[in-house]
Order: structure tokens, then sequence, then C-alpha cells
């Protein structure tokens, strides 16, 4: 029976997982993980992220990414499975981050010896050491300088999915540009972390997939190729520096030479990688329009499948392509996870004491409020970090393990409005999602439904069904979406957390006042504190 390998390059960790699947015979045969910050202490990362001064800066080395991926090969060698059967790999990793590479990366690629680890050979291919991620919120003055030349925000976003974000790869390069013009000069090709971990797979030049080229404000969404006006825009010469966009299902490739000596692998197929979110909307069985899902992990997502791109003229969110060849709607909070593991560490808790204090609290937190910003913030955009306490001291723990969980379903119910679902189920996935106290949180706010999944991380169970989908499309016996997710895929029926109606009545009220105290904090509104005020008194009576 055929084996699919999927990975997924997160912020934190590298996992893999694999398939055996044949026609109703389908199982998880291999699943690993590893955390970079513990494997690979070598690189100083923190959280997966190298530490920086500045707050607004984030970025990580690629060589990490590399290491991290030989030595899941070798654990995949070491696993006991007949990989002989391996018959295609596909890949999820973080959007928007950028790696750039000089002209001695196809020769390097093309020659790696299998009898040394690749970190050591490919330390020359680089024009710029670091790699900014997605956490970068350093590039306002060149998203605005893009958003101006293309003729305004409306006009990105219509064309693009997106006005100019921060973190997307367009505006990353327009600093590295102006900031490094000889390092950018000596660049050969700019890759986003999951064309370049394809590449290292291929050993030459992979296309990157349209999910994640629309995470870079370049891509014509309708017609999936870059849109000259956007790249002409961004850096000279960019045009011959990007990769080409290929189908999400394309082979890109085969294992090269170098992993199937150094590890025993066939010369499997190498599917187009994409991001974490396209990915995860298939790992957590999106293929059809009218659910959504929410992914708590180092950032927090909601996302959805859509047939037709509905651009949010807010500005809010994002229209991406997705896995399946239509479109998925998706808005992102940078502070998840880590403003949950900062909230938990204030008090020096565990997870189990964190739930604990989330039970014995009263839905609506008695009418008080926490915006998370711990770190700049995505959604809304705010650039100066700050935590904002409504009705409460930074010191008191019952009051702020239930803000921080309050605050967070609560943006994310708010500033999903503009995709225009009418929720009645949410499929939870990402690290936090084991946690069902936060989760029961999510389904009273959200007044809905929510499941949790059999495969916990949807990303690299995403990447491996792709696999399995272009894999078998290569051969060609493609297999239609529903079935690819089917068994793999599935809501755990036991799982169903169901929302409270009395407390849900009384999140409907609170995210109107929520929503005033994010005005306010941005400077945009009056202080809601006599509103909230009148919120505590109405519930006590
Ligand atoms: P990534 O975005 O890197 O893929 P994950 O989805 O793997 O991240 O999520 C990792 C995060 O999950 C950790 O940073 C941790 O805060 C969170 N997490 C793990 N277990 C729990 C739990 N029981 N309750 C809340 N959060 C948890
Ligand atoms: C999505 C986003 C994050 C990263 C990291 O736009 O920035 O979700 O993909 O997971």
């Amino acid at each position: 029976m055929p084996l699919y390998l999927g990975l997924d390059s997160s912020t934190q960790s590298l996992s893999a997982i694999v398939l055996e699947a044949e026609g109703d015979q389908r199982r998880v045969a291999f699943e690993s993980s590893l955390q970079f910050d513990e494997a690979l202490p070598q690189y100083r990362t923190r959280h997966g992220v190298l530490p920086s001064e500045d707050p607004a800066t984030a970025a990580s080395p690629p060589l990490l990414w590399a290491e991290a991926l030989d030595i899941m090969m070798a654990r995949l060698a070491k696993s006991g499975l007949d990989l002989s059967r391996l018959a295609a790999i596909s890949g999820s990793a973080q959007q928007h981050g950028s790696v750039y590479l000089n002209a001695q990366a196809a020769p390097t690629l093309a020659r790696l010896d299998p009898a040394r680890p690749l970190v050591g050979q490919i330390g020359g291919i680089f024009s710029r050491k670091v790699a900014p991620i997605w956490m970068d919120s350093s590039t306002s003055a060149e998203c605005a300088e893009i958003e101006a030349a293309v003729g305004g925000e409306q006009a990105l976003a219509q064309r693009t999915g997106s006005r100019a974000f921060e973190r997307f790869t367009a505006a990353q390069i327009r600093k590295f540009s102006k900031t490094d013009p000889a390092a950018y000069a000596a660049t050969d090709r700019i890759h986003l972390v999951s064309s370049f971990l394809a590449t290292l797979l291929t050993g030459w030049h992979a296309p990157l997939d349209p999910g994640d080229a629309s995470g870079t404000n370049l891509m014509d969404l309708g017609a999936c190729q870059w849109w000259p006006e956007a790249v002409d825009s961004t850096a000279g010469g960019l045009a011959v520096k990007l990769p080409t966009i290929a189908p999400a299902s394309a082979v890109v490739g085969t294992l090269s030479e170098y992993w199937q000596k150094r590890h025993g692998l066939p010369p499997a197929n190498v599917i187009a990688w994409s991001g974490d979110n396209p990915c995860s909307l298939v790992g957590t069985g999106l293929v059809r329009e009218g659910r959504i899902a929410i992914s708590l992990g180092t950032s927090d997502t909601v996302f959805g499948l859509m047939r037709e791109p509905r651009v949010d003229r807010t500005g809010t969110g994002h229209v991406f392509g997705a896995p399946t060849g239509e479109y998925m709607g998706l808005t992102c909070f940078k502070n998840g996870s880590l403003a949950r593991e900062a909230v938990r560490d204030a008090f020096g808790l565990s997870w189990s004491a964190f739930s604990e204090a989330l039970r014995r609290t009263a839905p609506g937190n008695n009418g008080r409020i926490l915006l998370p910003w711990f770190e700049p913030e995505i959604t809304p955009p705010v650039l100066t970090p700050g935590v904002h306490r409504y009705g409460f001291e930074a010191d008191d723990l019952d009051a702020n393990v239930r803000g921080v969980i309050e605050g967070q379903q609560m943006a994310l119910a708010l500033h999903s409005r503009w995709m225009n679902v009418t929720v009645d189920s949410i499929h939870a996935t990402g690290g936090a999602a084991a946690n069902r106290d936060i989760l029961q949180v999510m389904a009273d706010v959200f007044g809905a439904d929510v499941y949790q999944l059999q495969v916990g991380n949807s990303a690299a169970l995403g990447a491996a069904l792709r696999a399995l989908h272009g894999g078998t499309a290569a051969e060609g016996r493609a297999i239609p979406w529903d079935e690819v997710v089917k068994d793999f895929a599935e809501p755990v029926s036991a799982s169903r957390l169901h929302p409270d109606p009395s407390r849900h009545a009384l999140y409907r009220d609170l995210i109107d006042l929520y929503a005033a105290c994010e005005v306010h904090a941005l400077g945009r509104g009056p202080d809601p504190s006599a509103r909230l005020a009148a919120f505590r008194s109405r519930s006590k009576e």
C-alpha cells in the first residue's frame, strides 16, 4: 500500500505525518515532531525566532529549517516503515517568510554529497543569512509605498486578496532592497519558506503554489500568476528573482539523489508545498463552503473555504488560494499561543491550573475585558504593543486567565464577520485546541458547536493529504477532495462542545463592549468604562 508524507515547518517546530492509503484502507502510519529551540539550541532561537531588541522585527535562520528537515528524514528512515512504498511528499510551512538565495544555490543543491549532513554544505547559498517571518511588523512605510504605487489599498486588495500587510512578502522584500541594496542585487531567487524547503527536497528551484503565493501581496488572485504592477512597484528587478507559480497539486520534482542515497528513500514525487493555513484547510476537512476552522497555534487564525473570492473591504482579512483550486478567507492574530503562555507564566501555572481558573470564573468575566496585545498585533493593526485591562489589575490571576481567553475569542468572532458565514460548527485545531476549557469559551462566544479533530496537527495532515491528492492525480487516478479527507480529517463527534444559550446571549452583548474597548485603546473612541460598569450591574441583577 503506498505511503504519503506530509511535513509541516511551523514557527516553533517541524512535524511529519505519513499516511498509508489505498481505496478504503487508510491509516496514519507515522507521526513525529521536533521543537526547534530544544532540538537545535545552537541556533539560539526562542519559540523558533531569533531574539531581537526591536519588537517590530522578527526573523529566523533558514539553516535551522534545513537542519531540522535532515533530522526528520533520518527519523523517518529509522521508523521501520517500508519506505520503498513512499509515493509522494508534500509540505506545509509558516506563511509569508522569505528566504534569499544567491546564484550558488542551484549548482550547490544539484551536487550535494549524500555522505555529509545538508547543513554543512549549503551555508554559501544565502544572500541574506536570516529570513524575515510572519511575526515581523517593521514595514509600515513599505506597505504605504506599495499601495500608493499600485493605486491604493482597494486596488491592491481587489487584485491580490489583501491590502498591504507588514508581514507579507512584498513589503519585506522592498525593505530589504532599500536597506541592503548590494545583498538584494546578489539575490538570485526569493523563496517562501514552503518553496525553499521543497527546493531542498528536489534539488532545483521549486515553484510556489497559489495558496502561499497569495500571502505575498504580489499574486493576481484570479490569474494565479504574479501581478506585474505589484512586482514592479515592490523592488527593481524583482520579476526574475521570484519562483514560478504552479497549481497546488502539481508535481514539482522528485526527491533528489541526495535524499535517496542519504536516507534510503525512493525517487518519490514532490507535490508543491503550501502555507500552513491552506494546508490546515484540507487537514480540518473544510473542502466545502459553510463551516469554519479556528487554529489556536503560535498564531490564532480563523478560516473557511470560499467558492468565489469575496475580498474584505474593511481591510481586516485575506483571501488566499485554496489547495482545492478555489479560495479561502482568513483572519490572523499574532497574539495567540504566546499570549496565553504569557498569562500562564506570569502566574506560574500549568495548563491544567490555567484550565481550572477558567472553570471557576464566571463567563463574561464580570464585565471585565482584556485586550491581549502582548506583542504588536495584526488584527486590528497595533504596532506598539501593550496589554489593556478594563476593570482589573495585572495581578488578578482569575481575571487575567479568563480575560485573555475571552478577549481572543471575541476578537476572532468580531474580525471574522467580514467572511459572512453563518457559523454553526467550528473545527478546532492547533496546539491549544487540546484544551477543552478554551474550546468551551469558543463555543459560547460563537454560539456554535465546536469539534476537535482526530489528528491534532492539521497542517501536517493537510500536507500529507495534499501528497495523496497530488500523488494519485499524477498517476492518473485523481481522487475527489471529499474522498481525500474522508476518515482522516473528520471532526470527532464525541468531542462536540455545545454552546450554552444564556452564555452566548451574554457574549453577544459583551462583544460590542469588546469592540468599544479596541476602538478606545487604539485612540479612536471614548472610554467604555461607564458602559462596562453598567454591564456589570445589569449582570448582577
Ligand atoms: P505552531 O503554530 O508552531 O504549529 P502549535 O499549533 O503546535 O504551534 O501550538 C503550539 C502551542 O500550543 C504552544 O505554544 C502552547 O502554548 C499551546 N498548547 C499546548 N498545549 C496546550 C494546552 N493544554 N492548553 C493551551 N495551550 C496549549
Ligand atoms: C497567516 C499567518 C500565520 C503564519 C504562521 O497569514 O501569518 O498564520 O502562517 O502560522
